[in-house]
């Protein structure tokens, strides 16, 4: 049995691109596996404050080591946005179609497509917090491309490749993604201490 680690997330794709990144001694948990159903609010302004307030109240709840991941894309002729407001930017329920919709719209005409895709990832354990950054740039297409991946996979192409990361495999997109980045720097964390 290996150390259990449990998720703080209900995104079942950040959960399928985690899993295979995890080193094998750890068990990965989601919070379906421990019974976990509140719906956590994301008031932070920042992806750190967003990502501690889902691993403290997943550690609040279970007192189990945990982890959560508050990611998004900034696009630089957006300021930055849709940023921390990635997964609502076109409004309630969540809906990634129309998030990608009104991205493409007002990047309309626009030269400068540069945009990054960005993971903060907190640690709970005991009383402790942690935090692991991962970043990935790239260029918004002009149009959505390929079927795998979620969010703005399709419109989003990372430095040194011609393909999205949607129309990508997950092992390749794993191979350079914010997530990977991200996760890979909180396990070598883990393994060290
Ligand atoms: P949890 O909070 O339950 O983990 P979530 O999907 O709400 O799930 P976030 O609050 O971190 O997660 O929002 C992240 C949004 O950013 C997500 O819905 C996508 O729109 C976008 N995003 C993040 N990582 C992405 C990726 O690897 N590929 C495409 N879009 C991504």
């Amino acid at each position: 049995m290996g150390t259990k680690i449990v998720f703080a997330s209900s995104n079942n794709h950040k959960l399928d691109e985690i899993r295979p990144l995890l080193p094998a001694q750890f068990e990965l948990l989601s919070l379906a596996d421990i019974n976990f159903a509140d719906e956590i609010e994301e008031t932070g302004k920042t992806f750190e404050d967003n990502a501690e307030l889902k691993a403290n109240a997943v550690f609040n709840a279970t007192k189990q080591l945990c982890f959560a991941d508050d990611s998004g894309l900034e696009v630089d002729a957006l300021e930055g946005k849709p940023g921390v407001k990635s997964a609502r930017y076109a409004g309630e329920p969540v809906d990634h179609q129309k998030n990608i919709e009104l991205l493409l719209s007002n990047m309309k005409g626009r030269k400068n497509r540069k945009a990054r895709f960005k993971t903060i990832v907190c640690l709970r354990f005991d009383s402790k917090t942690f935090f692991f950054e991962g970043v990935v740039n790239g260029l918004i297409t002009e149009e959505p491309r390929g079927l795998n991946g979620f969010g703005y996979d399709p419109v989003f192409m990372p430095d040194g490749f011609q393909q999205t990361f949607a129309e990508m495999s997950l092992e390749d997109k794993n191979k350079i993604s914010h997530r990977k980045m991200a996760i890979t720097k909180m396990t070598g964390f883990l393994l060290y201490i």
